[in-house]
C-alpha cells in the first residue's frame, strides 16, 4: 500500500483499538491527532487542522509552547513530587506570582478543575458555619440553572443537565438551583442558610451563554449584603479565554473566591486552584483538606512558566483584539442557518437555527476544511482557538464557517 492509504488505516486502526478498549463516554471526532504546536494539530495522515476547540481553553498559549515545555522538562529533571508532608521551592514563588496577578491574597492548589470545584464548595461550607454562624449540616450553596463546573458526584448532583447526573445518585443535599442571569431570583433563593452562590461568569458548557450587563454586580451586591461568599467557577472563562485576565473584569466585579484551572498549565499538566480572600480561606486547618498531587513542585513549574508566557507575549489582549474580528466576520456570514453568533474575546459560540440540521455536521464538514469545533448540545457550534490566533487566521475560520454554512 502507498504511504497515504497505510496511514489511513493506521487512523481507523487506532480508532478501532479505543473501541475495543476504552470507556464509552466520549464521542469525539474520527480525527487521531499526533502533534501539536501554537493553534495547530497534526492527525496520524498528516493532515493539518486549526484547533478551534483549545482542549476546552486548557491549551490558550498553544500547542506545546516552547517556554513552558523548557520550563517542565528543567523541573521534572529535578523534582516532580514530594507530597506536602514536605516543602518544595516552586510552591512559595507559584503562590506569589498567582497571588500577585490575580489580586489574590490566598491560594489553594488542586489538580483537575472539579476539584478545585470541590475544594471551594467545603471551604463555602466551613466558613459558613464557623464564621456565619449557620447551624450544623444546613450549609445551603446556590447555582445556576444550565450549570457546569465538573463530573464529581457532588457537582453532576446540582446539575440540571439530565445527560449529566442521570444515574449517578444519590446526590449531596444542601444545593438550590437558581435561573442563570435572573438578579431577582438569585435574591430570592438567598435563605439564612446560603453560605455561598456557586457561577460561571460565562456559562461555557450550557453554549456560551452571557448574562445580561448588571447581573454579576448584581449579584455581588446581593452577596455581600446577605454575608453569602461569591464563588466565580473562572475553569474555562479564565486566564485570558474572554480577552481579560479573568472574566469578572467585564463586570468590575471582585468574587470572595475564584476557580482557576485548564490553561494555568498551558495543557501540560492537571493544575487548579481555588484563589480567596484570607477571611475565608484561613477556616482550613492543617489536616482538614489535601490531595497528593496539589501543590506538587512539577505542577507550580509549568504554571509559573503558563502565566509568564500568556502575560508576557500579550495574549490577553491579542484575545481582545482578534475575537473581536472573528466574531464581527462571522455575524456578517448572515446564513440563514445561522440563529445567534456570540461571545466574548475569543469564546465564542455560532448557534444554529433547530431547523438547520444540527451542528455535529457542520462540525465534520469543518473537519474536511482543515479546522478543529466541537458542537455543545446540539444547535451549538463552539469557537475557542488558542489566544495567539493571528489575524488572518481568524479571517480564515470565517471563510471556513462561511464555506459550509452557505
Ligand atoms: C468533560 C466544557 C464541559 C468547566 C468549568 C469546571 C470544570 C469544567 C466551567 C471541571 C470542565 C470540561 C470538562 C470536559 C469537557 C469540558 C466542558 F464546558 F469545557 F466544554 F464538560 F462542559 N468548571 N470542562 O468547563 O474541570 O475537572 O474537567 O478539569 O467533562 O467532558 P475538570
Amino acid at each position: 500500500m502507498n504511504d497515504i492509504a497505510l496511514s489511513r488505516s493506521l487512523t481507523a486502526d487506532l480508532i478501532a483499538l479505543e473501541g475495543l478498549y476504552g470507556a464509552k463516554n466520549y464521542k469525539p471526532l474520527d480525527v487521531v491527532l499526533t502533534r501539536g504546536e501554537g493553534v495547530h494539530v497534526w492527525d496520524v495522515e498528516g493532515n493539518r487542522y486549526l484547533d478551534c476547540l483549545s482542549a476546552y481553553s486548557a491549551v490558550n498559549q498553544g500547542h506545546c509552547h516552547p517556554k513552558i515545555l523548557e520550563a517542565m522538562v528543567a523541573q521534572a529533571s529535578r523534582l516532580t513530587l514530594t507530597s506536602r508532608a514536605f516543602r518544595n521551592d516552586q510552591l512559595a514563588p507559584f503562590y506569589e506570582e498567582l497571588c500577585a496577578l490575580t489580586g489574590s491574597h490566598k491560594a489553594l492548589p488542586m489538580n483537575s478543575g472539579a476539584e478545585a470545584v470541590e475544594s471551594a464548595i467545603k471551604v463555602a461550607r466551613k466558613w459558613g458555619y464557623e464564621v456565619k454562624g449557620v447551624p450544623a449540616g444546613q450549609a445551603e450553596i446556590i447555582v445556576a440553572a444550565d450549570n457546569f463546573h465538573g463530573r464529581t458526584v457532588a457537582i453532576v448532583g446540582f446539575s440540571t443537565d439530565p445527560q449529566s447526573r442521570g444515574g449517578f445518585g444519590p446526590f449531596a443535599p444542601g444545593f438550590k438551583v437558581a435561573p442563570y442571569g435572573d438578579a431577582a431570583a438569585l435574591e430570592a433563593a438567598i435563605g439564612p442558610n446560603t453560605v455561598a452562590f456557586l457561577v460561571e461568569p460565562i456559562q461555557g458548557e450550557a453554549g456560551v451563554i452571557i448574562p445580561p450587563a448588571g447581573y454579576l454586580k448584581r449579584a455581588r451586591e446581593l452577596c455581600t449584603e446577605h454575608k453569602v461568599i461569591l464563588i466565580l467557577d473562572e475553569i474555562q472563562t479564565g486566564l485570558g479565554r474572554t480577552g481579560k485576565l479573568l472574566a469578572e473584569e467585564h463586570e468590575g466585579v471582585e468574587a470572595d473566591l475564584t476557580l482557576i484551572g485548564k490553561a494555568l498549565s498551558g495543557g501540560f499538566y492537571p493544575v487548579s486552584a481555588v484563589l480567596s480572600n484570607s477571611e475565608v480561606m484561613d477556616v482550613l486547618h492543617p489536616g482538614e483538606h489535601g490531595s497528593t498531587f496539589g501543590g506538587n513542585p512539577l505542577a507550580c513549574a509549568v504554571a509559573r512558566a503558563a502565566l509568564r508566557v500568556l502575560t508576557e507575549e500579550g495574549m490577553i489582549d491579542n484575545a481582545a483584539r482578534v475575537g473581536d474580528r472573528l466574531q464581527a466576520s462571522l455575524a456578517a456570514i448572515g446564513a440563514d442557518s445561522v440563529k445567534e453568533v456570540r461571545g466574548r474575546g475569543l469564546m465564542i459560540a455560532v448557534e444554529l437555527h433547530a431547523e438547520a440540521g444540527g451542528a455535529r455536521p457542520v462540525c465534520e464538514a469543518l473537519q474536511a476544511r482543515g479546522l478543529l469545533a466541537k458542537e455543545t448540545h446540539d444547535h451549538t457550534i463552539r469557537i475557542a482557538p488558542p489566544l495567539i490566533l493571528t489575524d488572518a487566521q481568524a479571517d480564515w475560520i470565517a471563510e471556513q464557517f462561511d464555506a459550509v454554512l452557505q
